[in-house]
């Protein structure tokens, strides 16, 4: 197994491209200077015919309403089966984000019916009698099928950790830049914490024969990406060691439950610090490879495009895989307060590691004090923290910036992206207060 340093993006990224020239050019039988002539003369991996597998667009940045007028023609019904709770916002037909006020009443974790939903497609029935787990590819030595009472039989642990929408704060892109995004204009509620029950997926790999020289991990799910015109699956790639990582998961229950429908349901992966969309939900089928797996997914939408972000043929743009350093306030979005002493809660969280410290400024950036933070702080989901405010009648802007134990933090300014992906400045929240 390569042993990569998977917080280290550049090598990462550098391997992954080197790894694709060579592979490609062995493949077409020639050269890798001649290859990379072609590649040259191309826009885009999905240019190379055959090269490159379908795979499914991130975050709907090809159907809204904004580059393509015929997709506000939706159907009536919802891709989300639960029911919409009080304050959340439905963007779409498929997309729930979470109420932060509603959060400063709750504890750590966000319960079912309050987590946030991204839904490219209605959950697919499920039958516990007729459901096979998959797992296929060059990268093991036995290919193998689970039923869903195996998998619930098999050795599992749990973990409370966050997930996240890549595109989560998209909206503070067009704020910032004063241009439209594509996509779900989330502000920062597409997050949640849950804790999260399944096998880890290193004890079905090794019940299937893993091989040392697998490489790469695809997750399939059950659902059709409709976006996709060869109408392929839904689903993410991860190299193997992420996959062996030990919170890497096969999960079947959230909070204690059978994941729900819209969660997921029978199982769904878990990766914690990826991106929401690696968390493949209705899983059934999974491929490990011993050569790199370069989906459309990989290649063109997971992805940071934009003139701060060169891309590196055959990637469209700046390949990313954790998320970010956020925080937000538990408050209505503007909020409307009344004058009196109050104590202003939030949560700051980091896809890289685990928050130690959030500094709020409550006259829009002038002055930045400590909050207080709220035990449990568990890396890879959120800490909560609390600061007092005796806010007079007037017009605020409020702030926070957190730093995570690898002294990643919240920049004032971020470079323009054209998905909208991975915002992580600091956001200013508008708030009222009346006399
Ligand atoms: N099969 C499948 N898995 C999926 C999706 C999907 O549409 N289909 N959406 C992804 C995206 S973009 C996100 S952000 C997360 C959302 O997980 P949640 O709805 O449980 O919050 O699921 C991911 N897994
Ligand atoms: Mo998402």
């Amino acid at each position: 197994m390569r042993d990569e340093n998977l917080f280290d993006q550049e090598d990462y990224l550098q391997a992954r491209v080197d790894e694709y020239i060579w592979q490609k050019s062995s493949d077409a039988g020639i050269s890798r200077q001649r290859f990379l002539q072609i590649l040259a003369t191309m826009v885009g991996a999905t240019a190379i015919g055959g090269l490159a597998r379908p795979a499914p667009a991130h975050s709907q940045t090809s159907t809204s309403s904004l580059s393509n007028p015929s997709a506000t023609v939706k159907a009536k019904s919802s891709k989300i089966l639960k029911p919409l709770p009080p304050g959340y916002i439905s963007h779409s037909k498929g997309t729930l984000e979470m109420n932060w006020e509603a959060m400063y009443e709750r504890g750590y974790i966000v319960p079912n019916d309050w987590f946030y939903v991204h839904n490219r497609n209605t959950p697919p029935p499920f039958d516990p009698s007729t459901w096979r787990l998959q797992i296929q590819g060059t990268g093991i030595s036995t290919p193998c099928e689970f039923s869903y009472d195996e998998i619930i039989t098999m050795p599992s642990i749990s973990v409370t950790c966050a997930i996240e929408c890549a595109a989560n704060g998209r909206r503070f892109f067009e704020d910032a830049y004063n241009k439209p995004l594509s996509g779900t204009r989330w502000r920062l509620g597409a997050i949640g914490v849950a804790e999260w029950t399944g096998v880890p997926l290193s004890i079905l790999f090794e019940r299937a024969g893993l091989k040392s020289t697998a490489t790469d991990v695809l997750v399939e799910g059950g659902d059709l990406d409709s976006l996709d015109s060869k109408q392929s699956k839904f689903s993410s790639v991860v190299p193997i060691s992420k996959a062996l990582a030990d919170n890497s998961l096969l999960v079947y229950a959230m909070n204690g439950e059978p994941l729900p429908p819209d969660h997921g349901q029978p199982c769904r992966a878990l990766f914690p610090g990826w991106g929401g969309n690696a968390n493949v939900k209705w899983i059934e089928r999974i491929e490990v490879s011993e050569t790199p797996i370069y989906t459309q997914w990989v290649l063109e939408q997971m992805v940071l495009v934009g003139a701060d972000y060169p891309a590196i043929s055959p990637y469209k743009g700046k390949l990313i895989k954790y998320q970010n350093v956020k925080s937000a306030f538990e408050l209505a979005w503007p909020a409307t307060l009344v004058a009196k002493p109050y104590l202003l809660r939030g949560r700051s969280w980091s896809g890289k590691g685990k928050i130690v410290r959030v500094e709020v400024s409550l006259d829009g950036g002038k002055i930045w004090q400590f909050a207080r933070l709220r035990e449990p702080n568990f890396p890879f989901a959120w800490v909560r923290w609390d600061i007092e405010w005796n806010p007079i009648p007037g017009e605020y802007s409020l702030q926070a910036r957190a730093t995570d134990n690898l002294g990643n933090t919240q920049p004032i300014t971020v470079p323009w992206n054209d998905f909208g992906l991975l915002y992580g400045g600091v956001v200013s929240h508008p708030v009222t207060v009346q006399g």
